[in-house]
């Protein structure tokens, strides 16, 4: 069985216990790999190592990092084939979505990085009088980059990249369930002379290895993607340390369709906002809020599409559900459409766990759900699930739709259907989430900064964001 280990000082370890933990393919619900069980001392080491190299990483040129990023950029470019099969089996998504959306992504995340650290420049303040202020930005330490399952390797490069081209040194943890990309991305570290202690990975379960980095002195800032409840807890440990924290968590994000849409995008576009990757992405729109003129039409046509989805094997080109990352995973979400029926809630289509023939008997499959006749108050639509659901809501007014939008604690992104220009401004304005798409969903420009307000987070990475997140200022006033 292949054992994964942790990435340490520039070489690959076994974890100090010895003990490892079941790695298990989703789609197949059978252990294919072993996992490292780090511990506090496992921690500790990675620390030491991302301590030693910190000095001359943090004073090597910006050019030269640009080189090593852009070669390891390069490599997850040539080996993207068998990253995105590792990752299909390691997660359970389908291979064409590893295949165009996460491992391409994760390659640009290094690239954009690698580039940002050449032109990320001070700022100067000139008092024609008598001074001259000048700001400095110096990297910030050794940081812990602690990032999910749903996106594996794209997650795990969106946080070390600009912390990397920033110039600090990194403690990483993937999630325990998804580790097998960024144990491949070690050896492509490896091979791309990234001297040894910059990037450190360790394996292990979140309440373990994950709490350590999060409980180090050492460690001096902490970028965070995953679970509410699990953001809470890290700040609870991190602020009173004093520790700069980006916490990138849930959302519960409304899709307001309009009736002055162009229909045939916003029902094509729904459907992808709703169930790639099962759902299982931040910010999928999971409460769809419909004009009542065309509410009837956009179910109908909705629930139509959803019927014609594949869920199947992963690894099958044609498949567009794969399986949910866990059993547990799995049981939470179908426990979610036995809520909503209790809370009255209709299911249009879908509902069920699915059986599938051959090496994916024992996977974790369900069909993609609608479900209709809920409020926008019940658990269902205020609660984030995290798999392949959605509810359809009418709305009446413009008024009514922000009111719906900005109902839940979260407020990560929001998606506006609708051609009229204005409209689209206004509401905009008014819907509470860190990102409005209009006319489009998972648009993404590196550059803009990403984030939640409310639940769904504090700080925002991309673009510049994430170089200032990873860097500390100073200022110098010079009397003339
Ligand atoms: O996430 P966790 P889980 C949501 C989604 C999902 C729920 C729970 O609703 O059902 O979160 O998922 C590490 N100190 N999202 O349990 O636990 C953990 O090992 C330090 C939304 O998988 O938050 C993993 O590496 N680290 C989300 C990472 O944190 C800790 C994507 C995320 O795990 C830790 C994933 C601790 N005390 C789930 N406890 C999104 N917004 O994209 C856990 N970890």
């Amino acid at each position: 069985m292949q054992k994964i280990v942790n990435y340490i000082n520039g070489k690959l370890i076994e974890p100090l216990s010895g003990q490892f933990l079941e790695n298990i393919n989703p789609a197949e619900g059978k252990v294919y790999s072993l996992v490292p069980d780090s511990t506090a001392d496992d921690v500790q080491l990675a620390v030491e190592a991302a301590q030693k190299a910190f000095p001359a990483w943090s004073k090597t040129a910006a050019e030269e990092r640009t080189k090593i990023l852009w070669k390891i950029a390069d490599l997850i470019e040539r080996d993207l084939d068998q990253l995105a099969l590792a990752e299909s089996i390691d997660n359970g998504k389908t291979i064409s979505l590893a295949k165009s959306l996460d491992i391409p992504r994760a390659a640009s995340n290094i690239r954009f990085y690698a580039t940002a650290a050449q032109h990320f420049a001070s700022e100067a303040h000139v008092n024609e009088e008598d001074s001259v202020n000048y700001t400095t930005r110096f990297p910030i330490g050794v940081v812990g980059c602690i990032s999910p399952w749903n996106l594996p390797l794209y997650l795990f490069t969106w946080k070390i990249a600009p912390a990397l081209a920033a110039g600090c040194t990194v403690v990483g943890k993937p999630s325990e369930l998804t580790p097998m990309t960024a144990y491949l991305f070690s050896k492509l570290c490896m091979e791309a002379g990234l001297p040894a202690g910059v990037l450190n990975i360790v394996h292990g379960l979140g309440g373990k290895a994950g709490q350590a980095i999060i409980e180090h002195p050492a460690v001096t800032a902490i970028s965070f993607t995953g679970g509410t409840v699990t953001g809470k807890k890290i700040a609870a440990t991190a602020a009173p340390m004093f520790k700069k924290l980006s916490l990138e968590l849930g959302g519960k994000n409304p899709n307001l369709v309009f009736a002055d849409c162009d229909f045939d995008q916003a029902v094509k576009n729904s459907i992808r906002s709703s169930f790639t990757n099962q759902g299982e992405i931040c910010l999928c729109g999971s409460r769809i809020f419909v004009e009542h003129s065309i509410y009837d039409r956009f179910t109908e046509a909705f629930v139509k599409q959803t019927k014609a989805l594949v869920v199947g094997d992963p690894l099958q080109e044609a498949t567009n559900l794969g399986a949910l990352v866990s059993e547990m995973h799995m049981k939470k979400v179908m426990g979610y459409l036995t809520l909503a029926q209790q809370e009255g809630g209709k299911i249009l289509t879908g509902g069920h766990a699915l059986k599938l023939e051959g090496h994916c008997a024992q996977g974790y499959f369900m069909e993609p759900t609608v479900i209709v006749g809920l409020d926008e108050k019940c658990r269902t639509n205020q609660e984030e699930i995290f798999g392949p659901v959605v509810t359809i809501m009418p709305f009446d007014t413009e008024e009514q739709a922000i009111a719906y939008a900005n109902s839940t604690p979260y407020g990560l992104s929001a998606t506006l259907w609708t051609e009229n220009l204005k409209r689209a401004h206004r509401v905009a304005h008014q819907v509470k989430s860190g990102i409005i798409w209009i006319n489009c969903w998972l648009h993404r420009d590196l550059r803009t900064p990403f984030g939640g307000m409310k639940q769904s987070g504090v700080g925002r990475e991309g673009g510049w964001e994430a170089l200032r997140f990873f860097t500390e200022l100073k200022n110098v006033c010079v009397k003339l």
